[in-house]
C-alpha cells in the first residue's frame, strides 16, 4: 500500500494488482469477455481537445455493462475497494457522478489500434487488464505526469518536450491506478495480438465541486455522437 501511495504521488501511476483476489479478477475477466463479444462497438476517431490523437478500438459502454453485467457494477461500487484506493490516493476516491465514465471496456485487436494520448475528465482511473500482448507488439501504457489539460489548446508536443514520458509494461491480471486528470496518457499502438481492459473512473472531491464538460467522452461513449463501424 505504501509503495503504491508513493508511486501514485510521484508519477501518477501505481500498480495495485494486490487489491483484488484471483477469483474476483477471473469473474471480472469472464464478464468482460462475454460483453465485448456481444456488445462491442468499433470506433475510429480523433479529437481536437487532445491534439488530434487517435482512438482506434472496440468498446462496450457503461449503459450496456450496467444492463447486461453484474460483477462489474458490484466491483465498481465495492466499499472496501474504494476505501483502499482512497488510502493509496491520500484523499477520497469517489464514484464518478457522470455515469458514462464509471466504467468502459476497451479492446485493441487490429494492427494500429490505440487509445491515443489524452487526459480523462475525472481524477482517478482503475484499469483492470484482462489481456495484453508482449511489449514488442505494443499495448503498454505511456504517461506524462504533472501535466494540465487545456482543452482549447492541449499542446501535446510541448508536454513531451517539457517532461519525460514514462512507459509501463502490463500483463493479464494487472490492475493499475492512475491520476488521470493530471497525467497525460496513452496505450502504445498494437502491431499484433489483443489487448482487453476495463477502465473504472472515479472522482475526487475537487471534481465534484467544479463543473466538468465531457466533449471527448461524450463522443466516444455516446452511441449518437460516435462514428461507428461494425
Ligand atoms: O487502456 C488503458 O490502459 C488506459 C485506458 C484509458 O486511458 C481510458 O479508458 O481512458
Ligand atoms: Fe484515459
Amino acid at each position: 500500500m505504501e509503495r503504491a501511495r508513493l508511486d501514485l504521488l510521484s508519477g501518477g501511476f501505481a500498480k495495485v494488482s494486490f487489491l483484488a483476489p484471483e477469483d474476483t479478477k477471473n469473474a471480472v475477466a469472464d464478464e468482460i469477455e462475454a460483453l465485448i463479444d456481444t456488445r462491442g462497438v468499433r470506433r475510429d476517431m480523433s479529437f481536437e481537445e487532445t491534439g488530434g490523437s487517435p482512438r482506434r478500438m472496440r468498446n462496450v459502454r457503461h449503459q450496456d455493462i450496467r444492463a447486461h453485467g453484474s460483477v462489474i457494477p458490484a466491483v465498481y461500487q465495492h466499499a472496501h475497494l474504494r476505501a483502499a484506493l482512497s488510502r493509496i490516493a491520500d484523499e477520497p476516491v469517489l464514484e464518478c457522478p457522470y455515469e458514462p465514465e464509471q466504467y468502459v471496456i476497451t479492446e485493441l485487436r487490429q494492427s494500429g489500434d490505440t487509445h491515443g494520448w489524452h487526459w480523462d475528465d475525472y481524477a482517478f482511473a482503475v484499469v483492470w487488464v484482462v489481456a495484453c500482448p508482449p511489449v514488442e507488439h505494443g499495448g503498454f501504457v505511456q504517461s506524462v505526469p504533472r501535466t494540465h489539460w487545456n482543452k482549447a489548446d492541449p499542446q501535446l508536443h510541448r508536454q513531451f518536450i517539457d517532461r519525460p514520458i514514462h512507459s509501463y509494461e502490463l500483463s493479464a491480471g494487472d490492475v493499475y491506478l492512475m491520476r488521470t486528470d493530471t497525467t497525460l496518457h496513452r496505450v502504445y499502438p498494437l502491431t499484433q495480438g489483443r489487448r482487453l481492459i476495463i477502465n473504472m473512473g472515479y472522482a475526487s472531491r475537487a471534481d465534484l465541486a467544479r463543473s466538468i464538460s465531457h466533449e471527448t467522452m461524450d463522443t466516444l461513449w455516446d452511441a449518437d455522437g460516435a462514428q461507428q463501424t461494425a
